[in-house]
């Protein structure tokens, strides 16, 4: 089986490329969702994204991964990952492993930032390499064992 990913995109990441762009970089989400799905396919796996700027949404999405083949997810909860002790508890609840990507490095900016409802959870944390903090991303699980391959 192939490794299948959901890449979840939080609040105002639709904005990339408009959105301080010294920050979020020049991209927009467009052009990171698609050259995401270039480096997924050239790795053998399969990528889906997904954007919500709403909590309830991004909450239904998660809990979806459970049962649509989902085997890893990527998710850049924008500002949620410092409030949301929702997004907190699908994550939990879907029994999925996922790494938390940021943009920037979120350690180097205002300190409300610094604290995240999700690292703990998380099988990694990456933050700072622009694009590059979700490409990383993909390199790792790329080197996870799919279950097929957990059972051989
Ligand atoms: C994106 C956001 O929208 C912010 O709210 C986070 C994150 C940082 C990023 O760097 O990708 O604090």
């Amino acid at each position: 089986m192939l490794h299948r990913i959901l890449v979840v995109h939080g609040p105002n990441l639709n904005m990339l490329g408009l959105r301080e762009p010294e920050i979020y970089g020049s991209l927009t989400l467009d052009e990171l969702n698609r050259s995401l799905e270039t480096l997924a396919r050239s790795l053998n796996m399969a990528l889906t994204t997904f954007q919500a700027n709403g909590e309830g949404e991004l909450v239904t999405r998660i809990q979806q991964a459970r049962s649509d083949g989902t085997t890893w997810l990527v998710i850049n909860a924008g500002a949620y990952t410092h409030t949301s002790v929702a997004i907190r508890d699908a994550l939990a609840a879907i029994d999925r492993p996922f790494i938390e990507v940021h943009l920037s490095n979120v350690h180097a900016r205002e300190p409300f930032r610094h604290h995240s409802y999700l690292s703990d959870l998380a099988r990694g944390v990456i933050a700072g390499l622009g694009a590059m903090s979700y490409e990383a991303a993909l390199h790792f699980i790329a080197r996870q064992p799919t279950d097929l391959e957990a059972v051989a």
